[in-house]
């Protein structure tokens, strides 16, 4: 079975965040940004995959780009759903364009200039990628800071033409790293939910792949650095964060789905032969690998943060990381788990509920089935946790 990490009809994982089309395809600008190279669009290639991303936020479905397997579209579209508790008012945002949800912009608060900033390993040390990351360091990206003196300052100081420990870099995390950074600034007016304000969110996007080795191929990496600039309140409460996903694994009406709990992933597989992939359709994947910290008051518990080879692991003592709390299901003609219309459903489905807040039964579920378990003894917060590769547990079986 060929995997392609990352991330249907719709598939949403959930954990909690710390404050810190329908038919018709988006089209979303894409114009040269500036005279550094810089876009608002980027296309990831890797193995037999292409992978698209916008600087806001949306995965696939990014013209002129999409994510494909083999040049056939495996992702229609994918990001993110986040709702909070601000004031003791709940409010829900997002990325998700087949849903119609798109409540971020491009760029900082107070600056919504538009780019993606991209540093490869290939790129001569201190040449120009390197320099342009200035401009991501001076919206919030992240650097090493050899020389230790607080600035992001890329220069050869033994000018022997390579990157030495005590010399500035960019925070590489792949082969190719692409940053940007995008808030969730469109006005009330212009969302899905017009009862929902900006609650000064930015979120800085790292997207990197590697290459190389076999493990590597047709795998994606997304980083979401979730900031609370405090323009709204100093701490926004409660907050879910999931991975919401519209993937088509070729002919998008003969897929299945299903998640991993110990994995913490979500996935959609084909029911039998795909009309495009024929018996080798792909199985398009996406796995949490680190949750945010959260403090637990126990000085025994320890967070990681994990910033990559060259900013090195950071450890919080007294916390520990949030690890996936839900993963869902949705589609458009079902009464209990139709597309979130209000602020509330889309909390309720960070949840792991249905649309009217309740958990689902699993036992009186018709489109999936349950083999060799009885159907009272599953985590009603968890759809299809059940394993389709042998055929145990709770399973999708209506495509
Ligand atoms: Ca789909
Ligand atoms: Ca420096
Ligand atoms: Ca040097
Ligand atoms: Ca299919």
């Amino acid at each position: 079975m060929r995997i392609l990490f990352l991330s249907f009809l719709l598939l949403l994982i959930s954990f909690p965040a710390r404050a810190q089309f329908s038919e018709v395809k988006r089209v979303l600008q894409s114009k040269q940004y500036n005279a550094h190279n810089s876009w608002d669009t980027y296309l990831l290639v890797n193995g037999n995959t292409k992978f698209g991303i916008g600087s806001n936020g949306i995965i696939a479905d990014v013209y002129p780009y999409l994510v494909s397997y083999d040049g056939v579209r495996v992702i229609y579209s994918a990001g993110f759903m986040m709702s909070g508790n601000t004031n003791g008012e709940i409010w829900s945002n997002g990325m998700a364009t087949s849903k119609r949800i798109e409540d971020y912009v491009s760029g900082t608060i107070g600056d919504t200039s538009t780019a993606v900033y991209i540093v490869k390993s290939s790129d001569p040390p201190f040449g120009e990628s390197w320099q342009n990351w200035g401009e991501a360091v001076a919206r919030g990206a992240y650097f090493y800071d050899g020389d230790g003196d607080g600035v992001y300052n890329p220069v050869d100081l033994n000018g022997n033409g390579q990157w030495d420990l005590n010399e500035d870099c960019p925070d590489i995390l792949g082969d190719v790293t692409v940053w940007s950074v995008y808030n969730d600034g469109v006005p009330s007016e212009d969302r899905a939910f017009t009862d929902v304000s900006p609650q000064g969110i930015e979120i800085r996007q790292t997207v990197w792949t590697k290459y190389g080795e076999d493990y590597n191929k047709n795998v994606y990496y997304i980083r979401y650095s979730i900031v609370n600039r405090g323009t709204v309140a100093d701490t926004l409460k409660d907050v879910y964060f999931g991975l919401w996903a519209d993937n088509d694994v070729g002919y998008y009406l003969d897929d299945l789905i299903g998640c991993s709990i110990p994995t913490r992933s979500g996935y959609t597989y084909n029911s039998g032969d795909d009309e495009y992939f024929g018996g080798s359709a792909p199985v398009v994947m996406t796995t949490l690998l680190q949750g945010p910290y959260r403090y637990t008051g126990n000085p025994d518990d320890e967070a990681t943060n994990n910033m990559g080879n060259i900013l090195g692991v950071r450890r919080i003592s007294g916390a520990v990381n949030d690890t996936m709390t839900s993963f869902k299901q949705f589609f458009q003609p079902h009464p209990g788990q139709s597309d979130p219309l209000t602020k509330e459903q889309v909390r309720y489905f960070l949840l792991g509920l249905n649309v009217n807040g309740r958990l689902i039964d699993p036992c009186n579920w018709v489109f999936g089935e349950i083999f060799g378990e009885n159907c009272s003894s599953f985590n009603k917060h968890f759809i299809y946790s059940g394993n389709p590769y042998d055929s145990t547990g709770w399973i999708n079986t209506f495509p």
